[in-house]
């Protein structure tokens, strides 16, 4: 059995925010994809470095495609089936890699929706699905999370920018709130392999990387309930995507995964900002 204590599992998903299942992705697969983000990691432009300072890379997967593999890999989708997720629909990821002597990643939330309702009740609209290709520890670098901060208005809700702003991005505070430690922040460490789902409403960042070797996560974004959410998020999330690395092939492969909304409602706004619902 892949999860152990599958029930347990999803419970600390919806009331905590994230849950961890160990040693998912097999050896040949994490080889396979060392290999693939260092290479796309080197290629990278100083200019394209220093605008993403703090994350440390923003790659997207459409990128390879060896990341439609990673959409459909059996045992992540195994995974979310022993969760309960049985019909989920994937929308995108990005290659997040700290460079050695690296600064924090800045405390965020990465949900797009607040302005409907179900972004203030226990459905999850969207999970990260997150992948560290080495085993982290705060001193190299891992995630840290608030737990519940998904569902409960924390200190951090009131000082964030809008997420991922480009200020934070450059590091140009390190005094900013973004940055600090939070007494009821916890480190989640973890083997290369074992897989992090979260809600993408919980709040996190990681610790700076002072290591020597490159610490790179994979994150997947996945909507478990799809079909459930209402019909102005599906149509934001259904719209066409694009990749021009991608063959047909790497859609075929990704295609009952592939999120489609075929109403005529128009896309619901992009907003990643709670409101005052979310006490
Ligand atoms: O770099 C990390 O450890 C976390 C990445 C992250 O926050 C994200 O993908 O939203």
């Amino acid at each position: 059995m892949i999860v152990e204590e599958p029930k347990e599992k999803y419970d600390q998903l919806i009331t905590d925010g994230y849950c961890v299942i160990e040693n998912v992705l097999k050896e040949d697969m994490l080889s396979s994809l060392r290999k693939v983000t260092d290479e796309l990691l080197d290629a990278q432009t100083d200019e394209q470095k220093d605008a993403y300072r703090s994350s440390g890379s923003m790659i997207s997967v459409y990128t390879h495609s060896l990341f439609s593999e990673l959409v459909v890999y059996p045992r992540a989708l195994q995974s979310l089936d022993a969760l309960g997720f049985l019909r989920p629909k994937w929308s995108s990821g990005y290659v997040i890699s700290k460079p050695p002597q690296s600064p924090p990643l800045f405390w965020h939330q990465d949900w797009w929706g607040w302005d409907d309702p179900c972004s203030y009740t226990a459905l999850p609209q969207q999970l990260f699905l997150m992948y560290y290709l080495v085993d982290t520890i705060p001193y190299n670098g891992c995630l840290r999370v608030i737990k519940g901060s998904h569902l409960n208005r924390h200190p951090l809700h009131d000082s964030l920018p809008s997420a991922h702003a480009a200020e934070l991005q450059k590091v140009e505070n390190e005094e900013h709130p973004a940055f600090q430690q939070y007494p009821d922040e916890i480190d989640i460490p973890v083997k290369s392999g074992d897989l992090v789902i979260g809600d993408s409403r919980l709040l996190h960042a990681s610790h700076g990387n002072q290591s020597d070797e490159r610490r790179t996560v994979i994150t997947l974004w996945y909507h478990p309930y799809f079909a459930l959410l209402p019909e102005t998020m599906q149509a934001h999330i259904g719209r066409l995507r694009q990749s021009d690395t991608w063959s047909d092939a790497d859609w075929k492969r990704i295609e009952e995964l592939t999120p489609i909304y075929e109403g005529k409602v128009e896309p619901m706004n992009w907003n990643r900002t709670p409101g005052p619902e979310l006490k």
